[in-house]
């Protein structure tokens, strides 16, 4: 693991959450992003080396629309930057860790994304991301 990437906050309204951060943060968020594919709406933050990814549902299926509705607002994940997802997830799985994808999938921000169930890791949602290398082909 290399670093924190983000740290992914569950919102009920993506426009007001980006003004609550924005006054938190002292700057914009730089991007917004939908994932079809995780029923959310994106916005990233930049804090020093690091990025805050602020959620909110598109769907009532999504994970962060159950999320918000069982437990309101909050933290929903912290993610760790590795340089090959692959094999991290071979090492994670030989350590004990359940994973709720074994392949890597596409996520926000050009990442290839994987993520462990919080039952395993204390009660926190743990999101591994690997930066998307053009050449490089995924599920
Ligand atoms: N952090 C910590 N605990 C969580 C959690 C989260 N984000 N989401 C659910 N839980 C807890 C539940 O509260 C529940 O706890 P209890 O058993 O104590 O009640 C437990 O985990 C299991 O919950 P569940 O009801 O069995 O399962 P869910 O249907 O809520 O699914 C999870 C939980 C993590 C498996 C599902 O949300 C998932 O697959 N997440 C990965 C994908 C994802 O979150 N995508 C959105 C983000 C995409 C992005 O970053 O771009």
């Amino acid at each position: 693991m290399k670093k924190i990437e983000h740290i992914g906050i569950a919102v009920k309204n993506l426009e007001e959450a980006n003004k609550t951060y924005k006054a938190l943060l002292g700057a914009a968020h730089y991007k917004t992003e939908n994932v079809e594919s995780e029923g959310v709406a994106t916005s990233f933050f930049k804090i020093g080396d690091s990025k805050i990814e602020l959620l909110a549902a598109t769907t009532p299926e999504s994970p962060v629309a159950k999320f918000i509705a069982k437990r309101g607002e909050g933290i929903h994940h912290m993610a760790f930057a590795v340089d090959n997802i692959e094999a991290e997830i071979e090492r994670l799985k030989s350590e004990g860790f359940v994973l709720l994808n074994d392949a890597p999938k596409k996520g926000a921000d050009n990442k290839l994304i994987a993520f462990l169930h919080p039952k395993s890791s204390n009660g926190v949602l743990v999101e591994l991301c690997q930066e998307i290398i053009p050449s490089q082909n995924f599920a």
